[in-house]
């Protein structure tokens, strides 16, 4: 017969494994609450501005009164049951029965909803102070679409998609809602708002106005998340965020405030003409606006490319702004991005272009800066 013994760990050995993977996972846990804003660009523990830094502070005070109940009941719990554990010459009978103790249930009940209440104070007195409208904010409508968000500059009448810039040490108040069911009656589903490091969360809902708040410390690149499920590219849906500083947020400005430039390359031009007018099929003009500064500008059901080369992404801030992707994204928007059109009408449609057409019509959106 053979000795299966040998071929377990011992029981020593057993028992150091437990401690080592409880080391490795608070390892892991610490390692995703790092600091670093290039390795984890989402992190609302490592707030850019006073709309995150409020409510990561609140949550900081709950987690340690949290942390100091949790380590008392459990030294509770640890401790009776070691002290009252059954002993080698316990004879079986049962311990005295208790039955209520009416001193020790108003002690224990009072306790938690003093702490609850003081936690509301601090709590409610945010939730307004965060909603507030700030007396010097600067106003972007955004409007979520499936897949991607939409901006809207009232002050300066520009439209953009996927990257919103915004004037750092400003607050900016955002006035949100999904897209407007009479614009484009398949798109109406909730949408939400959310990144992490420059404010709290905020639903978009279609035929609604909702508000955020949001304010930027430092220049720079803040990504963002739908943050409510809307459809099957759901996950396909980023926020960028740029925060500038007062010359280039002037400088942004004014180069989305002018119209679109007529090229004057040959295939671009023929890209511009195929842009208008692709004969049977839809033209892309009937989605897209390019405003070369003839009326206001209009939006099309999809995003808005007067400026598109000013955006290093698209699609919902997903891809490269690169001429291949762009190519491969008007041959088959579904290899890029699922859902695209076929399913319900939504999104940017194959329009069975051919290797000519796909050529003139990236030559001419790479004219679109
Ligand atoms: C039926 C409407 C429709 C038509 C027609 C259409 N598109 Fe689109 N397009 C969209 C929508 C909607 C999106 C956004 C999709 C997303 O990000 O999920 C989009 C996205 C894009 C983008 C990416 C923009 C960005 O900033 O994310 C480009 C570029 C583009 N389309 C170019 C074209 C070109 C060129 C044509 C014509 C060959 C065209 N589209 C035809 C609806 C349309
Ligand atoms: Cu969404």
């Amino acid at each position: 017969m053979r000795d299966s013994s040998a071929e377990r760990p011992s029981p020593r050995r057993r028992t150091r494994l437990v401690p080592m993977a409880g080391f490795s996972l608070l390892a892991l846990l610490l390692a995703a609450c790092g600091g670093d804003a290039t390795r984890t660009p989402q992190n609302a523990l490592n707030p850019a501005g006073r709309y995150a830094q409020e409510p990561h502070d609140l949550i900081t005070i709950v987690l340690i009164i949290a942390a100091v109940v949790f380590v008392l009941v459990h030294f509770l719990i640890i401790y009776s049951v070691v002290k009252y554990r059954q002993r080698k010459d316990d004879d079986g009978s049962l311990p005295v029965q208790i039955h209520g103790n009416t001193r020790l249930e108003i002690f224990w009940t009072i306790i938690p909803a003093l702490i609850l209440a003081g936690i509301a104070v601090p709590t409610v007195q945010m939730i307004f102070s965060q909603m507030d409208e700030p007396d010097d904010a600067f106003v972007v409508e955004v409007i979520g679409h499936r897949w991607w968000f939409e901006y809207y500059y009232p002050e300066h009448d520009i439209y953009t998609a996927n990257e919103m810039a915004i004037p750092v040490g400003r607050p900016v108040r955002l006035q949100m809602t999904a897209s407007d069911p009479a614009r484009d009656p398949a798109q109406g589903v909730i949408h939400s708002f959310w990144v992490p490091r420059l404010a709290g969360k905020q639903d978009l809902i279609p035929g609604q106005m909702t508000y955020l708040n949001m304010l930027a410390d430092e220049p720079g690149r803040y990504y963002g998340q739908c943050a409510e499920y809307c459809g099957l590219s759901h996950a396909n849906m980023r926020i960028r965020v740029e925060a500038l500083d007062d010359a280039a947020f002037d400088a942004w400005l004014e180069a989305q405030q002018a119209p679109a430039e007529v090229p004057a390359d040959e295939l671009a031009a023929r890209g511009r003409e195929l842009f208008g007018d692709l004969g049977e099929r839809q033209a892309c003009a009937a989605c897209h606006q390019v405003w070369e500064g003839d009326g206001g500008r209009t939006p099309g059901t999809g995003p808005d490319l007067t400026h598109l080369m000013s955006r290093e992404e698209f699609a919902g801030a997903i891809h490269d702004m690169t001429p291949e992707n762009l190519r491969e994204w008007l041959r088959d928007p579904n290899s890029m991005k699922s859902m695209q059109y076929e399913v319900n009408g939504i999104g940017m449609p194959d329009l069975d272009l051919t290797d000519e057409e796909l050529d003139a019509l990236v030559a001419y959106l790479l004219t679109l800066e």
